[in-house]
């Protein structure tokens, strides 16, 4: 059945078009820095945003109006994966990811969940064949059912870390049937509220010990997908172990995991560390450690997780200098971890979303390219550091000098050059390539 029936397949038109079922920027052929678009971009669409969410929000109901929503139960679940082909042949999105809750329902038991887990897994895997949309990752929901609510790895409860093993388990077969190119472990409720009852020690070493199992696992039955923490600094709980890049660097070698996983960067996580999304791409890419993106953005007047589509061009564009400087994301993507406004409650609302959200990302591809092809960035950047290229400066990098040899050189020193950081017109600069990349278009 066809949910979508006003809507026909959105084609790239330019800038100049006025229809607002096309592209404007995002062209999955064009050619930027040696790949297609498609090939940068691997956009993916986030099940629950687009198919399950229902616009509620603390302060009342659900707004959003799905021509699915007419069933219930197992026939809902089968209706969503309709209309969640439709959308993604429409669009044009090249990947979809999920939890394991947003494509079936829960039964009472695990082995009940687990049973209409396979039914939809199966109708999923054969919607599949005929269409070019991949799994770019799945994840185990392990935070919205009441028997997490002291967490799920890092559970008091011993059972409860048992069933939310037991879901990624399950989880990892998915993917492995699907083919998924990651497995996403975000945080969820790993983390805690107070100290005043909490064994962190314990906790800490209960997730190092639950992600050693998922790796053992995923070798085991052959799954080789790229493995993502997905860091977010609070909420739910109000220290949350993955806060940050850093954090969750420092916690994957502590834990002698790092060459097993990579990190699934959003946006709007990002800001609620008190970072620049960039910062976390660049914390990553540096490391080795960049992997994937949950491409949103945050309201920056609110201080939680918005979850909104992703069109501020100054955001995209230095994200995807990240990612270009990072030479692509590998088996990574950028999925919308993003949901239409409780305002935008109209099905084609959630095309103009995405449409929204690929093309201030593509903008961002060519004014990153553009910046990376004039060195505008790298060329400041070389400037700056100079002083480590010859001399002390180069001993230092070389490791050829040290505590006695670096104060000998200036104990008698009475000048020092500094050269001003320019960030005034750096800014200016990037704000001319963000105008001028689209001038004649
Ligand atoms: C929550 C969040 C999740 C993860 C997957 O803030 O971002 O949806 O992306 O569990
Ligand atoms: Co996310």
């Amino acid at each position: 059945m066809a949910y979508f029936t006003d809507i026909n397949k959105i084609n790239f038109e330019g800038a100049k078009s006025i229809n607002p079922y096309a592209f404007k920027y995002y062209n999955p052929e064009e050619v930027v820095g040696g790949k297609t678009m498609e090939e940068y971009l691997r956009f993916a669409v986030a099940y629950w945003h687009t198919f399950t969410m229902d616009g509620s929000d603390p302060f009342g109901a659900g707004t959003m109006v799905r021509p699915w929503d007419k069933y219930s139960g197992m026939d809902l679940a089968k209706a969503r994966v309709e209309a969640a082909f439709e959308l993604f042949e429409k669009l044009g999105v090249p990947y979809f990811c999920f939890h394991d809750v947003d494509i079936a329902p829960e039964g009472n038991t695990l082995r009940e969940t687990n049973k209409n887990l396979d039914t939809i897994v199966a109708m999923i895997k054969d919607y599949m064949k005929d269409s070019k949309t991949k799994l770019l990752w799945n994840t185990a929901n392990n935070f919205t059912h009441p028997r997490f609510i002291h967490g799920a790895a890092s559970s008091s409860s011993a059972d409860i870390f048992a069933f939310s093993a037991a879901k990624v388990k399950k989880g990892l077969e998915i993917g492995k049937e699907l083919g998924g190119e990651n497995y996403v472990f975000w945080g969820g409720r790993e983390g805690y509220e107070t100290l005043l009852n909490t064994d962190m020690k314990l906790e800490l070493d209960n997730l190092g010990r639950f992600f050693h199992m998922a790796v053992d696992y995923a070798k085991e039955i052959g799954f080789d997908a790229q493995f993502l923490i997905e860091p977010k600094p609070k909420e739910p709980t109000t220290h949350q172990y993955d806060f940050d890049v850093a954090t969750g660097y420092a916690f994957l070698q502590r834990y002698d995991l790092q060459d097993h996983f990579k990190f699934n960067i959003e946006a709007n996580h990002a800001t609620l560390a008190g970072h620049t999304f960039e910062h976390e791409l660049h914390y990553a890419r540096v490391n080795g450690m960049l992997g994937s993106v949950d491409a949103n953005q945050g309201d920056p007047l609110l201080g939680w997780d918005t979850d909104e589509f992703p069109t501020d061009l100054y955001s995209t564009t230095l994200a995807m200098y990240e990612i270009l400087k990072n030479g692509g994301l590998g088996k990574g993507g950028l999925n919308f971890d993003a949901k239409v406004r409780r305002g935008s409650f109209e099905p084609e609302d959630l095309f103009h979303a995405h449409i929204a959200g690929m093309d201030s990302f593509a903008a961002g591809l060519k004014v990153a390219q553009k910046l990376l092809d004039d060195k505008v960035l790298e060329d400041v950047v070389e400037n700056r550091y100079k002083s480590y290229t010859e001399g002390i400066g180069q001993e230092i990098v070389n490791g050829t000098t040290d505590f006695r040899k670096l104060e000998e050189h200036v104990l008698d020193k009475t000048e020092f050059k500094h050269q001003s950081g320019r960030l005034e017109q750096i800014k200016a600069t990037i704000n001319q390539y963000l105008l001028q990349t689209f001038a004649d278009q």
